[in-house]
């Protein structure tokens, strides 16, 4: 290992990159979690001497850093009692919840935010520890919050970004929480703080004039320094998040994928329609709705089980979690009825997977998919919408899209729905089993040739781009946008 104080980039995050394996009887080993965001960051990692900090994933065990496929991995130990407070409670269960719009009841405990700030400050710590003179540290997410403002006390010397990859609350919602000021001054400790969408971005801005009376002019905020000296700007905008589009469409072009397709319609017994939907089980997605409305279509007999199946992968998350058992328990209780009522001999309702599958298998799911079901009653982004459009290099399937995803921004061919209005949600299904083939066709086209473009290597770029360009702008970022420069000119008004 180099040594202390020698990295040039530094990633923070709660889990590492990295997951630790221990066979039944066998040696622990690491191996290393292909995520996207490890995919787009692994280039800049090993052209500038990086680093990556963060949890492994197993309570109560300390491990040295070592190197994994060129990135130095910095494990932070987590105890059994830190998962339970800082992870599954605040993270999870207060956070978690308040951002997603209170789709269920955040709770709030003053030890978990007790844990929360302990933890967060040991993730801090790690970073100051390691991080070169002038070095980039970028956090990421929602259960490291306030290490950028740990992180500039610290050590005013670096360049800080953190992106939040889940959607930030409007004010009314955001300000519930108990301590909102210290979260809003926690990431305006970095230089910039990425969101998925622009309106995360705005909803964070007017959080900050509400609770701090800064002056914010989108993307901007100025902040007081820390000591006393010239205020500093931070930037404040979406950067929205993609997926490692080649990987997935040179995946969906194997041939033994495309003859698994085959394979996974045969076992359904060929429907003329095969829908998938893929999700953690998780009470933001929408799995609910995506039920009903298939329940209602076969009931009224728009759709019947010979013509249309339902592959669901629900894959596990969260098990620890109240609101996930409960969740968990909805969920397979409305398969089983919906496939008691409806199934036949030969045909199953819903097809559906409490598991996680390897790549290959999903991208398989999505080429043998006639339509995708991405029903998210709110999503940061939602990445396996664009992972369905990247795989179906025939230029075939249609995506229905719920619009309180971060994809919707971006995916304006795709059926949009609004996941709450459940016949809303039935006509767009019967519409997309109807849709001729020229106008799924059109429609994905235009859907892949901006996924392909938008990969999560642009992201990355554009993220760290702004974060080295920070330090030297003289001017303000100047993004076109009239409501801010009206909101400028407010809050200018008032400061006088
Ligand atoms: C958070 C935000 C934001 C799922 N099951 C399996 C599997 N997956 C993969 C998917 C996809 C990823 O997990 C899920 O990403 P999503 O974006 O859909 O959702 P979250 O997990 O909630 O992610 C979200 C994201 O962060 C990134 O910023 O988009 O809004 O909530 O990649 O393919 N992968 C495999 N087997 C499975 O069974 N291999």
């Amino acid at each position: 290992m180099k040594t202390e104080k020698d990295y040039d980039f530094v990633v923070v995050s709660n889990r590492l990159p990295v997951d630790r394996v221990v066979p039944a009887n066998g040696e622990a080993f690491w191996k290393h979690s292909p995520g996207g965001l490890v995919t787009a960051l692994e280039p800049v990692m090993r052209a500038s001497a990086g680093a990556w900090i963060g949890w492994a994933g197993q309570p109560d065990l300390e491990f040295e850093p070592f190197y994994s496929d060129g990135i130095q991995i910095v494990p932070v130990p987590l105890s059994a009692s830190d998962i339970e407070n800082y992870y599954e409670g605040f993270s999870n269960d207060s956070i978690w919840p308040l951002y997603h719009d209170v789709i269920a009841s955040p709770s709030y405990h003053r030890e978990w935010w007790e844990s929360y700030v302990a933890v967060n400050q040991r993730f801090a710590n790690a970073a100051v520890e390691i991080a070169a003179q002038g070095a980039v540290v970028w956090v990421q997410d929602y259960q490291l919050q306030l290490v950028p403002r740990m992180l500039r006390l610290a050590r005013p010397d670096l360049t800080i970004g953190f992106f939040n990859h889940i959607p930030f609350p409007p004010y009314g919602i955001y300000s519930q929480l108990p301590w909102r000021t210290q979260i809003v001054e926690g990431l305006l400790g970095a230089d910039v703080v990425g969101f998925q969408r622009v309106a995360d971005a705005s909803n964070f801005s007017r959080a900050v004039r509400r609770l701090t009376g800064y002056v914010t002019k989108y993307p901007n905020i100025e902040v007081p320094a820390y000591d006393g000296g010239a205020p500093r700007r931070v930037l404040a905008k979406a950067f929205p998040i993609s997926i490692d589009s080649q990987s997935f469409e040179e995946l969906a072009r194997r041939p033994e994928i495309q003859a698994r397709a085959r394979e996974i319609r045969d076992g359904l017994g060929n429907p003329k329609t095969v829908m998938l939907g893929v999700d953690r089980l998780d009470y933001t997605k929408g799995i609910g709705h995506r039920l009903k409305a298939f329940g209602e279509l076969l009931e009224e007999g728009r759709l019947t089980v010979e013509d249309v199946t339902l592959v669901q992968v629900a894959s596990p998350s969260r098990e620890r979690v109240q609101a996930y058992m409960q969740l968990r328990d909805e969920i397979e209780l409305t398969v089983g009825r919906i496939n008691g009522d409806f199934g036949t001999m030969s045909h199953t309702a819903i097809s559906y997977h409490h598991h996680g599958y390897p790549r290959e298998e999903m991208v398989a799911l999505y080429l043998a998919s006639d339509i995708m079901l991405v029903t998210a009653l709110r999503d940061g982004m939602n990445l396996v919408a664009k992972e369905y459009v990247a795989s179906r290099f025939d230029n075939d399937g249609v995506l229905i899209l719920s619009e309180f995803t971060g994809a919707s921004d971006e995916l304006r061919r795709s059926l949009r729905i609004n996941p709450h209005d459940i016949d809303g949600l039935k006509d767009a299904i019967v519409q997309a089993i109807d849709m001729p083939r020229v106008e799924r066709q059109r429609r994905m086209r235009a859907m892949r040739n901006l996924v392909l473009r938008n990969n999560v290597d642009r992201w990355s770029a554009g993220f760290l781009d702004a974060l080295r360009g920070v330090g030297q702008l003289g001017q303000p970022d100047d993004d076109d946008d009239p409501l801010g420069d009206l909101e400028w000119t407010v809050e200018r008004i008032r400061h006088r």
